[in-house]
């Protein structure tokens, strides 16, 4: 069973792609299975708090255009902090056009993001030609993917079972290029080489006023099923996001252990 089996078992397996097994590894060795969504306003606000928290984060999630004054030397400094306190870098893009369209906007991530995240709603077409970026930078870059949307956390969403199923099998179609899958229940991937990523926790909040639900850290790990959990407002609105990270960082990886060892 995925929840049961380890990180480290799971990256060994044959069919995990190069991508989920440089988020496994990175996980392993900061024992920590936490992705940090820095939502913030201003370019330099991201990167005091991105140096503030990389030691506690195996992610960093960005939405990079709702974000003032980013210039090539914020992606630079970004892509320096990544490498310094080894983690990924991950635009929440959720790309949902067709094939070429998301190709040529593929292209000026490619360079910058370790993984973006996909809608399924266009169908694997637009999977075919991210890989395709993919495979034309695959020499100069580490490995790259994406994590493709299965569930979304907000109430009132139009997301069906039939939807999620499709999902699940575009995923298995591109292995090669899938981290995994965002989703919210634990019984959407069974394949033990797909992460779970799951968005939608807190500590101190149940909600905001805009549909958002959240949950604790370890109903997210157990209840839910996540392999990586994503934590926003929780870190980054925090007057220490340095020490709120560290807290929600060892919350996450002593339920990540509570989890295989049972
Ligand atoms: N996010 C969700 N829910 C989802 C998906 C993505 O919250 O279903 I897919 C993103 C949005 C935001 C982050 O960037 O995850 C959660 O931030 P907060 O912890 O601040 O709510």
């Amino acid at each position: 069973l995925r929840t049961k089996l380890g990180f480290k078992e799971r990256a060994e397996l044959l069919e995990t792609s190069k991508i989920a097994q440089r988020i496994f590894k990175i996980s392993l060795e900061k024992k920590s299975n936490l992705c940090v969504a820095l939502d913030v306003d201003t370019a330099d606000k991201l990167l005091d708090i991105a140096e503030k928290v990389a030691p506690h984060i195996c992610i960093l999630k960005t939405h990079i255009d709702a974000i003032n004054g980013v210039t090539d030397a914020t992606i630079n400094n970004l892509q320096l902090l990544a490498k310094q306190y080894n983690f990924l870098i991950m635009e929440d893009r959720k790309m949902a056009d067709i094939g070429n369209t998301v190709k040529l906007q593929y292209k000026k991530l490619v360079h910058w993001a370790d993984i973006v995240t996909v809608h399924s709603v266009s169908g694997g077409m637009m999977l075919k030609g991210i890989q395709e970026v993919i495979n034309e930078n695959a020499e100069s870059l580490d490995s790259r993917g994406v994590f493709i949307v299965a569930e979304l956390s907000c109430n009132g969403n139009l997301i069906s079972e039939q939807y999620i199923k499709e999902t699940v099998k575009i995923a298995e179609e591109y292995k090669d290029i899938m981290a995994g899958l965002v989703c919210q229940s634990h019984d959407v991937i069974s394949s033990p080489s797909l992460l779970q990523l799951t968005p939608g926790v807190n500590i101190k909040n149940a909600n905001d006023n805009l549909g958002q639900q959240y949950q604790s850290p370890s109903d997210i790990i157990l209840t839910k099923g996540a392999d990586i959990a994503v934590v926003g407002r929780g870190i980054y609105q925090d007057d220490n996001p340095a020490e709120a990270a560290k807290v929600y960082k060892e919350s996450l990886w002593n339920t990540y252990l509570e989890r295989v060892s049972n």
